[in-house]
């Protein structure tokens, strides 16, 4: 039987139906795929790994493909050995695709951002539906939510399961796993995307026996040596300041990645150092990868960084948190870079002078 459920020809999201009229969908057993964007953090892993233990509790048949590798200060996630990492078993990714009559993209807007799943999932015929938190959702899912006022995708599968009423079903498997990606997401629950909903959230996993200590020290305590170095390396040696635009540059070049021996993922986090500085509201971390320039952006108040990184660098992301990427060397990413934040200067200087402190 066929459960496609296209409310309309016309293209635009408008035609998306709710999340919650996946319901009818979903009350007899599914064979389900839940997949998130390609270099998982974890609100994606933890999003995906909540909604996958809720799901398989309901008796659905669930599989979890993850465009590629999960970092590994992030595989103290329970189940996290059974995720399928797409790059490494194409084939059994396949398989699984194949058969699926469920297909949830969760942590993205776009199935783009799976990068080499893209085409894959584009092509699948099964039913689609998409939970998020960033801005401008893609036109092709048939149910979905997008919610960029929500602190993480985790606190929106949290919500999704209290509206199916089975908020009783949350225990320490699906906790610590949600909990993990709103923490993240709100930088320690400090970023403006922190709101009283997500607090909301945390105490009901706390009171339903989620430990939170362990997750911080999984996630921030375990570095390697040669991590801390290579951040001190960096605020020392590569942090460029622009006094005058209240904003930051780091350049990292292939060179030191090397030298540190440095992992994807190990950068994570660096680009919020600059904004503890008083008089900072924009910092930019670039990194030269093997094919590309990757580059996160961040800013305090009101400076706009999704606008920032669609205008100039063809990325996005949210309000205060975007990213994008350059095909161009690193010398040239670097001058377009600060010819961006010389045009964004009298910008810049207002929503300085707009922080309340
Ligand atoms: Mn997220």
């Amino acid at each position: 039987m066929s459960i496609q459920a296209k409310t309309s020809t016309f293209a635009g999201n408008f035609f998306m139906q709710a999340l919650l009229n996946i319901q009818p969908v979903l009350a007899q057993p599914r064979k389900i795929c839940i997949v998130h964007h390609y270099n998982p953090d974890a609100d994606a892993l933890g999003s995906s790994l909540g909604l996958y233990h809720y799901l398989s509790k309901k008796g659905h048949q669930v599989h979890l493909i993850s465009p590629n590798n999960i970092p590994d200060f992030l595989l103290w996630m329970p189940d996290s050995e059974k995720v399928v990492i797409y790059e490494e078993e194409q084939k059994e990714a396949q398989h699984i695709l194949n058969s699926c009559e469920v297909l949830f993209c969760l942590d993205l807007n776009h199935l783009s951002r799976t990068r080499i799943m893209e085409d894959v999932l584009q092509n699948l015929t099964c039913t689609k539906v998409m939970i998020d938190h960033h801005l401008f959702p893609d036109t092709i899912f048939d149910f979905g939510r997008s919610e960029p006022s929500k602190s993480s995708t985790c606190e929106m599968v949290y919500d999704f399961i209290n509206e199916c009423n089975d908020n009783a079903l949350i225990d320490t498997t699906i906790a610590p796993c949600l909990y993990a990606g709103a923490m993240t997401d709100t930088g320690s629950f400090k970023f403006p995307s922190t709101t009283a909903s997500v607090h909301r959230m945390v105490a009901d996993l706390m009171e339903k026996g989620l430990q939170t200590a362990p997750i911080h020290q999984a996630i921030f305590d375990t570095y390697m040596e040669n991590r801390l170095r290579f951040l001190g390396y960096t605020l020392s040696e590569r942090m460029k300041l622009f006094h005058h635009a209240h904003s930051s540059l780091i350049a990292i070049p292939k060179s030191d990645l090397k030298r540190f021996e440095i992992n994807t993922g190990d950068t994570e986090g660096i680009v919020n150092y600059p904004l503890s500085i008083g008089t900072i509201v924009l910092s930019i971390f670039i990194t030269e990868r093997e094919n590309e320039i990757r580059m996160s952006f961040r800013s305090k108040g009101d400076f706009d960084v999704n606008e920032f990184a669609r205008t100039y660098f063809n990325g996005g992301g949210h309000k205060n948190a975007s990213g994008g990427r350059s095909q161009e060397s690193l010398e040239i990413t670097i001058q377009k870079i600060e010819q961006a934040i010389a045009e964004n200067k009298s910008k810049l200087i207002q929503c300085y002078n707009e922080l309340p402190f």
